[in-house]
C-alpha cells in the first residue's frame, strides 16, 4: 500500500463484532477469561487494548516497519528506549535536541550511570572520535528541534552499525510523510506522537517503530511493566488523526515555504533556519533522505534583546503563542524561555538557541492570514 492508503486503512478492519467502520474505542481495562489464560488474545489494557493494537499497527505500517508501540507521551517512548541501557553504557546524541530530551538525558539517566556526548552530528564523521566500546546507543534528531540542522540517517546508520551500535532517529519534525529513517539504516524511530501524527493539538503521545523483533520484545517488556501506555480513546484520537496527515503535511510544506520565504526577506529578520534553503548547511543531506521541508522554522529578530522578543512573540494574533508543534493550527514559541528552558543558557547558546529566537510551528491555515499576523507582529 502507498503512504495514503495505509494512513486511513493500516490496521484497521470493520470491527468483528458490530461491522462498525471506525475501530471502536474499547474502554476497557481488563477481558474476560473463560478459564485462566483462555482468551481471545487481550488480558490487561496496560498491555493490550484493540484500540491501541490498530493504532500501533497503522503508526509501524507508516514508517515501514514490522513493530509499533504507543507510548503516554513523547518522553514515556523516550523513558523505554533508554531503559535498554545499563549503568556504564554511553550514549552520542546531537547537542540541539529538544529541551526535555536533554533533561531526560542529563537529569535522570545521568544519575544511573549512563554518559552522553552532547555533540555537532552535522556531519556523521563527527561521531568517530566518541565511539568506544561502551558505545550502545546513537540517538538522533533530524530536522532539530529548534534549529533545523539536519543529520545525515544514512551516513551515521553506517558508522553505527559497523561499531554495533543502536541508531534511535527522532522523527517527529519530519513525521513519516516527510522522511522513513528505518529504509534509511536507523533501528528504532520515535516520535512524539503528539505533534504531526495526532495533528489537532487535542492529545499527548509517544511511538515508537522498529523492525527487530528481538528488540520488540525488549521494548515490549518496558512498556508493560513500567506501564507509560496510552488508554483507548487517546488511541483513536491519533488514529483519527492520522487519516489526514498526508493532507496536512502537504499543506504544512506549502505554507511553510512561503513563511520560510517571507522571513528571509524581513527587515527586521536576521537568521532564518529552514531546511529548504540552498543556502542551508546541508540542504543537499535533506533533499536527499527527505520528501519536503516541512512547517518548522525559526528564525532570530535582528539585534533583539530578551524584552524586544517577548514583545514580539506577545503581538501575534493567528499564530498562537504555546509550546508543541505539528498542529493544524499555527503556533509561535519562544525556545529559551519555554521548550528549551532546562538546557543550560551555555549550551544552548552555542548551538544558536539564543535569546531573540523564536520558532513557528505553520500551521495550514489560508497563507495570507499567516503572512499578514507576520508582517503586523513585526512591524
Ligand atoms: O511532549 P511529548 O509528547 O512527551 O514529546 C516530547 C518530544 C520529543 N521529541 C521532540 C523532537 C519533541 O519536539 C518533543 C516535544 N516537543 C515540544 C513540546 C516542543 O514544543 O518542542
Amino acid at each position: 500500500m502507498r503512504f495514503a492508503t495505509k494512513a486511513i486503512h493500516a490496521g484497521q478492519e470493520p470491527d468483528p463484532s458490530t461491522g462498525a467502520v471506525m475501530t471502536p474505542i474499547y474502554q476497557t481495562s481488563t477481558y474476560w477469561q473463560k478459564s485462566p489464560g483462555e482468551h481471545k488474545g487481550f488480558e490487561y489494557s496496560r498491555g493490550t487494548n484493540p484500540t491501541r493494537k490498530a493504532l500501533e499497527e497503522c503508526l509501524a505500517a507508516l514508517e515501514n516497519a514490522t513493530f509499533g508501540l504507543a507510548f503516554s507521551s513523547g518522553m514515556a517512548a523516550t523513558d523505554a528506549i533508554m531503559k535498554l541501557l545499563k549503568p556504564g553504557d554511553e550514549v552520542i546524541t546531537g547537542s540541539d535536541l529538544y529541551g526535555g530530551s536533554y533533561r531526560m538525558f542529563t537529569r535522570i539517566f545521568a544519575a544511573y550511570g549512563i554518559n552522553f556526548h552532547f555533540i555537532d552530528l552535522s556531519s556523521p564523521e563527527n561521531i568517530v572520535p566518541y565511539l568506544n566500546t561502551k558505545t550502545k546507543l546513537i540517538w538522533l534528531e533530524t530536522p532539530t528541534n529548534p534549529t533545523m540542522q539536519i543529520v545525515d540517517i544514512a551516513g551515521v546508520s553506517k558508522i553505527a552499525k559497523a561499531h554495533n551500535v543502536l541508531l534511535t532517529v527522532d522523527n517527529t519534525f519530519a513525521s513519516p510523510y516527510l522522511q522513513n529513517p528505518i529504509d534509511l539504516g536507523a533501528d528504532i524511530v520515535m516520535h512524539s506522537a503528539t505533534k504531526y501524527l495526532g495533528g489537532h493539538s487535542d492529545v499527548v503521545m509517544g511511538a515508537v517503530m522498529l523492525n527487530d523483533e528481538d528488540l520488540y520484545k525488549k521494548l515490549w517488556f518496558i512498556y508493560n511493566a513500567c506501564g507509560a501506555t496510552p488508554g483507548p480513546m487517546d488511541s483513536f484520537l491519533v488514529l483519527r488523526g492520522i487519516k489526514t496527515l498526508h493532507l496536512r503535511m502537504k499543506a504544512h510544506c506549502e505554507n511553510g515555504e512561503k513563511v520560510a520565504s517571507f522571513l528571509k526577506a524581513h527587515f527586521r529578520v536576521d537568521k532564518v533556519y529552514w531546511p529548504g534553503f540552498n543556502d542551508h548547511p546541508n540542504h543537499l543531506v535533506a533533499k536527499k533522505q527527505m520528501r519536503d521541508f516541512g512547517g518548522m522554522i525559526s528564525f532570530t529578530l535582528k539585534g533583539a534583546a530578551l524584552k524586544e522578543t517577548f514583545e514580539t512573540a506577545s503581538k501575534f494574533k493567528v499564530f498562537t503563542l504555546a509550546e508543541s508543534l505539528g498542529g493544524v493550527e499555527s503556533l509561535i514559541n519562544h525556545p529559551v524561555s519555554m521548550t528549551h528552558a532546562s538546557i543550560p543558557k551555555e549550551a544552548r547558546e552555542a548551538v544558536g538557541v539564543v535569546d531573540n529566537l523564536l520558532r513557528l510551528s505553520v500551521g495550514v491555515e489560508d497563507i495570507e492570514d499567516l503572512l499578514e499576523d507576520l508582517e503586523q507582529a513585526l512591524r
